[in-house]
């Protein structure tokens, strides 16, 4: 193993305890196993996802147990490892707390026993695909790179790896930043900040304070990438110690890079001039805000040691990802597209103003805690029409009905249906739900799966779960 990042968090021998079964769980578990630690994981509930791990963990050794945290022995621990979905709020969390054990994030397990160096790209939205952009353009520059994180692979797993790759690009919620501890990246990404969560946080300050802790061990050779685009980022960067790299949709003399013209340039050294990277039509992804995020992506990746032409060479071959901003495909005139993971109401905002075409926009799912009612003007914009659905559909009707045209659909197969006979030629219809999925599906991807489905199925086309090119 690698030297640690930071003291131990314990010795070979001791017993050390781990919250959740999940994917980030079950990956803690494994590393503090094989840091020679007497592990015990343990969920709270008991699912097949659970099951299975604890037959997983089990036969490598690891004592793990579903449908309950026996309190006794996490608390005769000497650390306790957690995973993000568990809230600070949740009873076993509280126990822990009170009995003033040490907590920490999965994450900053696997950070202290990772020889890579870290991208750390946090933000409200936009933050999987900056991260997946961020980690194609460096392995299209021919470094050795892997993403990770909130994005989908457990950072411990890149840690338990013999050969760990140069660099890891990882994905940081809000929840994985609030138990870290040591943990600092060589460089960091805020990409912006817009109320989000408020179903797990109190106030949206400590939503705010969470995504902070990005900047909480900085120190004189760390490396920021800010969106000089949004004032909240800026207040909460402006003390923060360490070389700061400005990225802007407007042009400007400091060093970062932005938008000059119709070019996307780097400016690296204070007194040199830009450098061209692509061009904005170069560009596959979908959406003004996109542009910011491919600059974000790609001042990080120069700062990686990526040159110029890598960089445009691997902007303008990112596809983006499934369910964000995702052309499902244009029949008879109209483009369908699935951002299912538009998840928050800032994240619909965001979607809805990627267009400048005529839509009709698809909401609902179950409330998260924030209001519809700033959706109200760039619905006014350019919807033609709106639909609701699912749990959330009458407060959506309550909050807006007034303002834009809406209906109600039952279901999935009916708000399809129903979005074919608003939609006119050159319109976009936007299934950008602004709340979870958890109504009605185990997450954002089979909904969004079914949704295209649905799509593909209402204009007679073979369903496939691949993205268009
Ligand atoms: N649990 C307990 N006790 C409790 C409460 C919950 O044991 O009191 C259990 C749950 O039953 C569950 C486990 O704890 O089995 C928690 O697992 P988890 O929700 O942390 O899920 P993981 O599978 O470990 O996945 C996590 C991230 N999930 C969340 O943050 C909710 C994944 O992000 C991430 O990809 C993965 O780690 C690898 O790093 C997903 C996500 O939805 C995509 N993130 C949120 C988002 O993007 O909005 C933040």
């Amino acid at each position: 193993m690698a030297a640690a990042r930071g003291a131990a968090l314990f010795e070979p021998g001791d017993p050390v305890a781990v919250l959740g079964l999940g994917i980030s769980g079950s990956a803690a578990a494994r590393l503090a196993h094989s840091l020679g630690a007497e592990v015990y994981a343990s969920d709270a509930f008991e699912g097949p996802v659970q099951r299975d791990a604890v037959d997983r963990l089990v036969a490598e050794g690891i004592d793990a147990e579903a449908g309950g945290h026996d309190l006794d022995r996490i608390l005769a621990s000497r650390t306790v490892i957690t995973s993000p979905g568990i809230p600070p709020t949740a009873e076993i969390r509280r126990a822990v707390s009170d009995a003033a054990l040490p907590t920490v994030a999965e994450i900053e397990l696997a950070f202290r026993h990772l020889r890579s160096r870290v991208i750390g790209i946090t933000g409200t939205n936009g933050k999987t695909t900056t991260t997946a952009l961020c980690g194609h353009l460096l392995e299209t520059a021919g470094l050795d790179a892997v993403t990770a994180g909130n994005i989908g692979l457990p950072l411990s797993e890149v840690a338990l790896l013999e050969d760990q790759p140069e660099w890891a690009v990882v994905e940081l919620s809000s929840f994985q930043l609030a138990d870290l501890e040591s943990f600092h990246p060589a460089i960091g990404v805020l990409l912006n900040l817009a109320p989000d969560h408020l179903d797990r946080y109190p106030s949206l300050d400590r939503y705010y304070e969470d995504k902070a802790r990005l900047f909480a061990n900085a120190v004189e050779g760390s490396r920021w990438v800010i969106n000089a685009d949004d004032a909240d980022v800026m207040a909460m960067a402006r003390d923060v110690v360490g070389e700061k790299y400005r990225v802007s949709i407007e042009p400007h003399d400091g060093v970062g890079a932005f938008l000059d013209g119709d070019e996307l340039v780097q400016r690296l050294d204070e007194d040199g001039a830009p450098v061209a990277w692509t061009r904005v039509d170069d560009l596959r992804l979908v959406g003004r805000h996109n542009v910011l995020n491919a600059l974000l992506a790609g001042l990080a990746a120069a700062l990686a040691g990526c040159d110029p032409v890598s960089i445009a060479a691997g902007l303008s071959s990112f596809e983006g990802l499934p369910h964000r901003l995702q052309r499902i495909g244009e029949y008879d005139g109209v483009l369908w597209i699935n951002d299912s993971k538009g998840t928050n109401v800032s994240a619909t905002k965001v979607a809805l103003s990627a267009f400048r075409r005529p839509l009709v926009a698809l909401l609902g799912g179950r409330h998260k805690g924030e209001p519809y009612t700033s959706l109200i003007g760039p619905l006014e914009e350019n919807a033609r029409a709106v639909i609701a659905f699912g749990e959330a559909a009458p407060k959506i009707v309550r909050e807006i009905g007034d303002a834009v045209p809406l209906q109600v659909a039952s279901g999935i197969e009916q708000l399809v249906r129903i979005a074919r006979e608003h939609a006119e030629e050159g319109d976009v219809v936007l299934f950008s739900p602004a709340c979870s999925s958890y109504d009605m599906f185990p997450n954002y991807e089979e909904r969004g799966q079914m949704f295209a489905r649905c799509v593909r199925s209402a204009h007679g086309v073979e369903s496939t779960d691949e993205v268009e090119a």
